[in-house]
């Protein structure tokens, strides 16, 4: 009797239970039937982004009340760790879950977080996870492996442990042995500010949603003609007026050094990192407005609410612009821990060639005067360029001569990975000037050869943008984020080989529980056969 529930537990526990639990152990590359007839294998646990490798053992943990979580070396960064897992375990179990430091081996039945260079070829993301019916243990070389572990930890949980009310339960966790580390270093997701403007409520809840996906960047797009986002003391009319409105003339708004600072330090504790981005010398309409002295002419334009792009640029031939662009990227670089600035450097048509390319050339060593590393547009390949800056493919092919030039490039393909693209012609938001991107077009591509001139060694990873023209509410981000960037994920964590289609809307499928209860107002695409 008790053998018959440990495997209705266990099946409970594991995706596409319906099937036969004769294989217990089985290598997650080894093919298997998609289908579900009786003779193919135990399905594995739908993780997302999929992980290196996935053994299934025999039995199941137990999460009951008494479960505690010891952590070693008690670090503050790894005690917090570890309180972050008991705050995710919390609320659904309704379990007052302990985090203690282990002093000895941590007793039968708990859950062990360890930083240990046991493994050191794990990398700084890498990490192992390994369940058995006593024992759940989380390890990694670095912290932020440890907190990748947990995100795969919580995907093993049963859908319901992401409520955020007490849930009946039970909590059972599959005994597994899961080792894994990222593809590339880059992961990022980018959300559009500027359009429309998002507060520190909303990007952190967008955070939580990146994180658990093992997303570990998040670039801001914080100005641009419609609004000016990041309050900056040195020139204050930029956010008073220029974050005054938005897109439709919907209400503005503008984040305060200090609400910045909040974001990176939760981004921190999340292990992403806030890549802040100043468009210029196009898309500067609403910071044109803000200050005549910008303008060639002397001339402030009005403030701007339609959605047109390439009309505005900062007068490239001014001292004064200089003078702008090193106070903002100052104040900007001593806000923001990260190694980088982005300028953007897009739809510059109102910017003659040999400006944009002197601007570019003379806001790269602004860039690195304040300590930091410039991102840009690909276009910013036009002009000569350090190796140590970066450039962000998104629709052409300038991102091959920032390759020439020796740079490393982030790959965001406008026809795959953009999120502002509607998913079909029925979709109640978004734009489609790329194409319609379903979730299948979001997966299915390959970064080392998305590009003609650019390898594998060449991708610094992948980022997912958000523009918002059409995107007004935390639920309107979900809707076109959710799952594609579920997707995006796995294209930049999991290895090229592992790569499936048929396996990832499977795995997708159970995703659909998990993000109904974090709240997530995900797009149920009839690619899937959500459960
Ligand atoms: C192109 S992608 C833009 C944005 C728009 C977006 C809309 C890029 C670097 N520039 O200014 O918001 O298309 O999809």
């Amino acid at each position: 009797m008790r053998n018959l529930l440990i495997v209705i537990l266990f099946l409970a526990a594991c995706s596409g239970g319906d099937q036969s639990p004769t294989s217990m152990s089985q290598p997650i590359a080894t093919p298997r039937s998609t289908g579900t007839s009786a003779t193919s294998p135990l399905t594995l646990p739908a993780v997302i982004p999929r992980p290196v490798s996935m053994t299934l053992g025999p039995g199941v943990f137990h999460l009951v009340a008494g479960t505690a979580i010891y952590v070693e070396p008690a670090t503050p960064e790894a005690m917090g760790l570890g309180r972050y897992l008991a705050e995710r375990l919390r609320p659904a179990t309704g379990y007052d879950v302990q985090v203690f430091a282990a002093s000895d081996a941590p007793p039968p039945g708990s859950i062990s977080l360890t930083i240990t260079t046991a493994d050191a070829s794990l990398d700084d993301e890498g990490y192992t996870l390994t369940i058995t019916p006593d024992q759940v243990s989380l390890a990694a070389p670095h912290p932020a492996g440890l907190f990748h572990a947990v995100q795969t930890l919580r995907q093993l949980l049963p859908a319901s442990i992401e409520a955020d009310t007490v849930q009946s339960g039970p909590w059972p966790l599959p005994a597994v042995n899961i080792r894994d580390y990222p593809r590339f270093e880059w992961r990022g997701a980018m959300l559009d500010v500027a359009r429309h403007f998002f507060g520190v409520e909303d990007i952190q809840r967008f955070i939580d949603r990146m994180a658990y996906y093992k997303l570990n960047r998040l670039h801001l797009h914080l100005t641009d003609d419609q609004g000016w986002r990041l309050a900056i003391d040195s020139w204050p009319n930029l956010a008073a007026l220029g974050g005054s409105t938005a897109v439709g003339g919907d209400p503005g708004g503008f984040l305060t050094p200090s609400d910045y600072a909040r974001i990176v330090a939760y981004a921190e504790k999340r292990y992403v990192m806030i890549v802040p981005e100043i468009d210029m010398p196009g898309h500067t309409n609403a910071a044109l407005a803000s200050y005549p002295e910008l303008n060639c002419d002397g001339v402030a334009p009005p403030l701007y609410t339609g959605i047109e792009v390439g009309f505005s640029s900062l007068c490239v031939g001014r001292e004064a612009t200089y003078r702008f662009v090193d106070d903002v990227l100052r104040e900007l670089a001593s806000l923001t821990p990260g190694p980088y600035l982005h300028i953007g450097g897009d739809e510059t048509q109102a910017t003659s060639e040999a400006d944009y390319r002197s601007f570019v050339e003379r806001v790269q060593s602004i860039v690195e005067s304040h300590g930091k590393k410039m991102i840009g547009w690909e276009e910013i390949a036009r002009a000569n360029l350090h190796p140590t800056s970066v450039a962000q493919h998104w629709s052409s092919e300038w991102a091959a001569r920032a390759v020439e030039q020796g740079l490393r490039v982030i790959l965001s393909p406008a026809t795959h990975a953009y999120l502002d693209m509607q998913y079909d012609p029925g979709t109640p938001m978004g734009l489609h000037w790329a194409g319609y991107i379903e979730v299948q077009d979001a997966y299915d591509w390959d970064p080392a050869t998305q590009v003609p001139g650019i390898t594998e060694k060449d991708v610094l990873g992948v980022e997912a943008p958000l523009w918002t023209e059409t995107v007004r509410t935390l639920a309107d981000i979900d809707f076109l984020a959710f799952p594609r960037l579920a997707g995006i994920a796995e294209v930049g964590w999991s290895a090229a080989g592992a790569h499936d289609w048929s396996d990832f809307r499977e795995r997708l499928a159970g995703h659909g529980p998990r993000l109904s209860a974090m709240g997530v107002n995900f797009y149920r695409s009839p690619q899937i056969d959500w459960r």
